[in-house]
């Protein structure tokens, strides 16, 4: 059985957990590895990072965008990762974007996570939240449209993220994006059961 190591608080691994039961691949296996207490993520990615996927022979695959083209090429193909040209590098650019914005986030709060109090720099976190913010406000613009995809999955761990780590500011200056969120949950189960971030 394949199993996806993840965990429901990592924005990451929500998205293949999204991705998996959207595409209804019941052959994969979601295994909580928040507590790891032998290490054996470090063991199957040596940059411990989830999520992670292990197949039936042992492979590892990661990172979460070629866990998402791997999960799409399980169900058949084309499902979340349009085949027409045009539409495919949409979601696939959006997913990088929405990735980055994420990175961001995660950045700043490991900034105040792993530092102590008198060595963490605004600095750094000002660059990060540029990034934040200028990332939500193109997305802002023209939000995505159409059936379920890769830009779209990330895009809403994304802002679930910032809703609970980055003070969901972005709320107050994205009102289209707001509405795309609410649009996505009604039309999405595989979003919409899972348990919030
Ligand atoms: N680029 C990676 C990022 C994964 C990532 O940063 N995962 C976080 C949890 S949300 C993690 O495992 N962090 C542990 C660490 O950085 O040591 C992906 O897309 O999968």
């Amino acid at each position: 059985m394949t199993k996806l190591r993840y965990s429901p608080g990592s924005p990451f691994g929500r998205k293949a957990a999204i991705a998996a039961r959207h595409l209804g691949l019941s052959q994969v296996q979601f295994i909580d590895s928040e507590q790891d207490s032998d290490d054996r993520i470090r063991k199957l990615n040596p940059l411990g990072k989830i999520p992670l996927l292990v197949l039936d022979d042992d492979s590892v695959i990661f990172d979460s965008p070629v866990i998402l083209e791997y999960l799409d090429a399980l169900a058949g193909g084309g499902k979340i990762i349009p085949t027409e040209q045009k539409a495919r590098f949409r979601a696939l650019t959006l997913e990088a974007l929405a990735d980055g914005i994420l990175e961001a986030a995660i950045l700043i709060a490991y900034e105040s996570r792993w530092h102590a109090p008198e060595a963490v720099s605004d600095k750094w976190i000002a660059h990060q939240q540029a990034k934040v913010d200028a990332g939500v406000a193109e997305i802002e613009k023209n939000p995505p449209s159409g059936p379920v995809d890769v830009g779209q999955i990330t895009l809403v761990c994304t802002l679930d993220f910032l809703d609970k780590r980055n003070g969901g500011k972005w709320q107050k200056t994205c009102p289209k994006l707001v509405a795309w969120r609410e649009q996505f949950r009604k039309n999405t189960p595989a979003y919409s059961t899972l348990p919030p971030i």
